[in-house]
């Protein structure tokens, strides 16, 4: 049996959603701004070696707002897995209801999603630790920490998402 499944990274601008998404199809990293236009999709295969099933996920990669918000409700419309990406510099917990909203209105209200705190190599581990609590006790969703610039936790994220897609 082929799945095929659609994973939507949502976050503001600069957060590292292009970044998480090259770390993990590709394996590298860039220190410069990745301009993304209009709306990309990377297709990712996993195989079930119990069943030999084969999962297709489809990770959607938001472009910038400002000149995209058109695009919003379609580019959530039927997705499966919803990844929100804050960043860790920023302190934002307040730019992740908008999200969720966001997610609500035009993914559906049983869409799972999972918050993504990037850019943890620019903090030290405590203040990361308080973030990540901080934000399960606010969202009670899985948190994870990440880096897309030292690999920390980016493949565990696309692994957790697709365990959750099967
Ligand atoms: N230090 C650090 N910089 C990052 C990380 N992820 C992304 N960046 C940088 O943040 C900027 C924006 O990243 P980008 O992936 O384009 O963000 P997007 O707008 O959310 O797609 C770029 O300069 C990246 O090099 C990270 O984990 N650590
Ligand atoms: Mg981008």
């Amino acid at each position: 049996m082929n799945i095929q499944r659609k994973v939507c990274l949502l976050g503001s601008d600069g957060v590292g959603k292009t970044s998480i998404i090259v770390r993990y199809t590709k394996g590298t990293f860039s220190n410069s701004y990745l301009v993304t236009l209009g709306v990309d999709f990377y297709e990712v295969k996993f195989s079930n070696p119990k069943t030999s099933d084969m999962l297709s996920t489809q990770i959607w990669d938001l472009a910038s707002q400002k000149n995209f918000q058109f695009m919003r409700a379609q580019y959530l419309s039927y997705a499966n897995y919803i990844i929100i990406v804050v960043d860790a510099m920023r302190h934002a917990d307040e730019y992740i209801v908008p999200w969720i909203n966001d997610v609500r209105k035009h993914a559906g209200k049983e869409v799972p999603y999972i918050i993504v705190l990037n850019k943890v190599d620019l903090i030290d581990a405590e203040t990361s630790k308080n973030l990540v609590l901080r934000l399960k006790n606010q969202f009670n969703v899985p948190i994870f920490n990440t880096s897309a610039k030292t690999g920390e936790n980016i493949h565990e994220i696309f692994e957790y998402v697709a365990e959750c897609l099967w």
